[in-house]
């Protein structure tokens, strides 16, 4: 991997927890004026985030080399404004229902193309190495993007504890599938469980983190506890949540976006400001929290990650392979 530039970054640019706390309680007192007021349609309701707040503190290690000088994105956006259609396709479905999803007892197997397929429980997987704190760009493939501060580390630490076979090119993720607990899989717009998948260097790749938490907390059920990855140069759709089952395949695995629209979403998914989804241009994007009327910004090739990621796509015509 290629030197990564460690940006300084100055303390405004980072909110204290002083700053959220005070602001959360504004929050909690505007949502209950508004709520007085009944105009709920026209400010979001807050009241289901602040009751969510109580997750407990998951301590984590800031690691320099992954740090972004950019403005993170709110607390309450990340864990407010969420794709995650198990709930529902509104982006505050996964808020409002997530809330139901059992996150304990869990165990994630390991299984296909290993020498040593294995199945863990969730916090011997938090245990496994230390975790470290991570600045990672989501950029959503609906042109949204945000800038997080993720808990985690590398999926790799995980993959090289079960020894996967030279047969193992394609690694899948599959997320979990709570009947009871999941509304939106009334829908049948994917072919549940959700799939995602990469290529073995792509997920041995350090940059491909498992993630535990956010903001220093225990990841909220809505961002995909108790574990998701997170793989900041690819479009966010990628980044698999509430993962159960991790196998290591021979072949490419069929994942839920491609199995739905192949022509709109391909397997790479590589963020790319010069190739357009076929409704949409992907040129630029709209940073959540920003307010509607802010200017958007120039998407970045491979999301900004293209220093340490291009190499894995050295003579792949990226148009075509999107
Ligand atoms: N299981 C599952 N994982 C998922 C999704 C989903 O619908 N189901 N949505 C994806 C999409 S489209 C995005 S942009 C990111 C959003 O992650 P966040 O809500 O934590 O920001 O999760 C991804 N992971
Ligand atoms: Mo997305």
């Amino acid at each position: 991997m290629s030197k990564i530039k460690i940006p300084y970054i100055a303390p405004s640019e980072i909110t204290p927890e002083a700053v959220w706390l005070s602001r959360r309680k504004w929050l909690l007192q505007a949502g209950a004026g508004v709520a007085a007021l009944g105009a709920g349609g026209l400010v979001p309701d807050l009241s289901a985030w602040a009751a969510g707040q109580q997750s407990s503190a998951l301590p984590a290690q800031p690691n320099p080399q992954y740090w972004l000088s950019n403005k993170l994105t709110s607390e309450k956006d990340v864990s407010s404004y969420n794709n995650f259609y198990e709930f529902g396709t509104g982006k505050t479905d996964p808020l409002d229902y997530a809330g139901k999803m059992q996150t304990r007892p869990w165990t994630v197997s390991i299984e296909g193309e290993v020498a040593k397929p294995r199945t863990f429980d969730i916090d011997d997987l938090l245990k496994l190495a230390s975790l470290e704190e991570r600045i990672y760009r989501l950029r959503c493939v609906e042109a949204w993007s945000m800038v997080i501060p993720w808990s985690g580390y590398s999926l790799a630490t995980l993959l090289k504890q079960v020894e996967p076979t030279s047969k193992a090119k394609y690694v899948e993720f599959v997320t979990a599938v709570q009947p009871d607990n999941m509304p939106g899989l009334g829908d049948r717009i994917i072919d549940w469980p959700y799939v995602e998948g990469l290529r073995i260097d792509e997920a041995m790749h350090p940059l491909t983190m498992l993630v535990f938490g956010v903001y220093g907390k225990v990841l909220p059920n809505q961002n995909g506890a108790p574990m998701r990855v997170a793989i900041p140069w690819k479009y966010g759709f990628k980044s698999g949540k509430s993962i159960v089952k991790i196998r290591l395949l021979e072949k490419m695995p069929v994942t839920s976006w491609v199995k739905i629209a192949s022509n709109e979403y391909g397997f790479y998914a590589n963020v790319n400001p010069d190739v357009p989804h076929p409704r949409w241009s992907q040129a630029t994007e709209r940073r959540i929290g920003d307010g509607i009327f802010a200017p958007r910004v120039d998407t970045l090739m491979f999301n900004g990650y293209a220093d340490q990621v291009a190499s894995l796509y050295t003579g792949m015509d990226l148009r075509k392979n999107y």
